[in-house]
């Protein structure tokens, strides 16, 4: 759009790219949407945004998982990929600019070049590693933080998060001096206090680098299915240095330097806990000896459980993404997960919260206000928006109570990722307009025929349509194929333009939908739901 300013600064958000070892989960999916939420968010500020995602492919766990299936690792991770994880991504209407993936030559060839940077100067130098790895988290792990196995395997040590025995690894590797850059890490995140969030994310971030950081081995000796270590074939680049660098070659890196300056370094890179330290620690230092600027902050969210475990591609109980969105729908899907759990707290999921809330909250106090007004427009107006002569206090009170929501909506959902508490605000409001239509009683109102009540009946209708028009705005990035049904249904189209072009910062501007659209009573927004097959 025209507000775009070429040259200026996107603003960059990612999400991790995720292992193509098998097909994408609940987990994946929360991280994705949330990423899409808050880049439509800041679209509909009018910013430049730019919004990555993609598939991590090399490393072992990918390697054995393709001898498992009897294909090579490129055919598997290729299948995966246009199979599995692009179709679901189309499927949650995720609006990536891009999708990286850690096998194309853009990345390969970018990755080698960074790598030998650091080799010419002296930041990495050859030794060789002895002890534990854990493959599921493809992770060097330190022997403190293990567990002691039991039963089959008594004797071994576990790792914490898969709680499955580790590999134990004697290999000759190459090393980057992470040690050096504790204090300067230290430093950053002394003057960035936003650089990490939560705040018990960068506590733990800051009391761990404290502690003092070891060297990272960054290549691997014993198997090949990687990137070659420029200077020393026998090694494959360490499968985290090589999927960190994926933000840098994604968007221009050593290739396009206008591209990479117009988005480089990320505004948010979103990320589950599991994966903190490799983004808090290990990025910025890499960034650092290279002199790259930093990114603004990374946003550590929590863990979908199940039955008290990280959901995780083996624990799944059988539930994927579309088994949800079949029942419940894509928009109520979307919404639920980031209405439900608070943005960085661990969450679980149960059909029975999801259900209750699908019922109470989209159904009735959104779904039922939408198809009272656009219903009641067509009874007593024939379809045709009426104009408001005259607000008074009531009218006053809907108006303040959607600049709150507005504001309230903005800071929360675009500036510190809140999304529960930026969606509770929208939906704050949408029942301050059921009261504000239970205490009117347009209904009554239209039943006496004087000029005086059937302006008030208009004015009533009036201010529930146009709260309606800043619902459908403000409920655009969370779900958008709805929030398009009932801007379809208020006729906004015509007058305003697409929805995907309405400012945050004019939402609240009362009076734009104009008098005399055509309101339909379009497709419910949330039709009741299916019995479960198993009830
Ligand atoms: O770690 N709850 O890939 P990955 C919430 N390739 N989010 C979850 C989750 C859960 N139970 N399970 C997974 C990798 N996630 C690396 C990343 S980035 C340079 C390389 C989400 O396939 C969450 O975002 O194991 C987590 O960080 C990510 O998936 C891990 O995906």
């Amino acid at each position: 759009t025209g507000e775009e300013q070429q040259g200026a600064k996107a603003f960059y958000v990612t999400t991790p790219i995720y292992y193509v070892n098998d097909a994408p989960h609940l987990g994946h999916a929360y991280t994705t949407v949330a990423g899409d939420v808050l880049t439509r968010w800041h679209r509909q500020r009018g910013e430049k945004v730019w919004y990555l995602t993609g598939t991590d492919e090399h490393g072992q766990k990918i390697m054995r998982t393709a001898e498992a299936n009897g294909v090579s690792p490129q055919e598997w991770c290729d299948r995966l990929v246009e199979e599995a994880w692009k179709p679901l991504w189309e499927h949650l209407e995720i609006a990536n600019d891009d999708f990286i993936r850690t096998t194309q030559e853009r990345h390969t060839a970018r990755v080698q070049e960074f790598v030998q940077d650091l080799y010419d100067k002296g930041e990495i130098y050859q030794g060789s590693y002895e002890g534990p790895y854990c493959v599921g988290c493809e992770e060097y792990k330190a022997p403190g933080d293990l567990l002691d196995g039991e039963g089959e395997w008594a004797g071994q040590k576990l790792c914490p998060v898969h709680k499955k025995p580790v590999d134990l690894l004697k290999e000759e590797n190459y090393f980057f001096k992470l040690s050096e850059y504790g204090p300067k890490l230290l430093e950053h995140y002394e003057r960035h206090p936003e650089f990490i969030q939560p705040e018990s994310a960068r506590n733990e971030v800051v009391s761990f680098v404290r502690q003092g950081l070891e060297d990272l081995s960054i290549s691997r000796s014993t198997f090949d299915w990687g990137v070659k270590v420029p200077w020393d074939d026998k090694h494959v680049i360490y499968v985290w240095i090589d999927a960190l660098l994926n933000y840098a070659t994604a968007v221009g890196y050593g290739s396009d330097q206008a591209k990479f300056e117009e988005t480089f370094p990320a505004d948010v890179h979103l990320v589950g806990k599991d994966i903190l330290r490799f983004h808090a620690v290990i990025w910025p230092a890499m960034l650092m000896a290279q002199g790259l600027p930093l990114p603004g902050k990374v946003a550590a969210h929590g863990w979908l459980m199940v039955g008290g475990e990280k959901m995780s591609k083996s624990n799944l109980t059988g539930i994927k993404p579309q088994d949800l969105t079949g029942h419940f729908g894509v928009d109520a899907y979307r919404w639920y997960f980031l209405r439900g759990i608070q943005f960085g707290q661990d969450g679980s999921f149960s059909w029975e919260d999801f259900s209750v809330r699908y019922t109470s909250e989209l159904a009735n106090d959104y779904g039922n206000l939408a198809s009272r007004v656009a219903a009641m427009v067509n009874k007593y107006f024939d379809g045709a928006l009426p104009e408001a002569k005259g607000a008074g206090e009531a009218e006053q009170a809907v108006r303040d109570g959607l600049a709150k929501a507005v504001a309230e909506a903005d800071r929360r959902i675009g500036d510190e990722l809140d999304f529960s508490g930026g969606i509770l605000a929208v939906f704050d409001f949408v029942k301050q307009v059921n009261g504000y239509l239970t205490e009117q009683q347009p209904w009554k109102v239209a039943k006496d025929t004087s000029p005086e009540a059937q302006e008030r009946l208009a004015t009533i209708l009036y201010t529930a349509a146009e709260s309606l028009r800043a619902c459908a705005v403000l409920l655009n990035p969370v779900m958008p194929r709805t929030s398009q049904l009932l801007w379809d249904s208020l006729g906004a189209e015509a007058p305003l333009g697409p929805l995907a072009e309405q400012r945050v910062q004019d939402a609240a501007r009362w009076g734009q939908l104009p008098a005399g659209s055509t309101v339909t009573k379009g497709a419910v927004l949330f039709p009741r739901l299916e019995e479960p097959k198993d009830a």
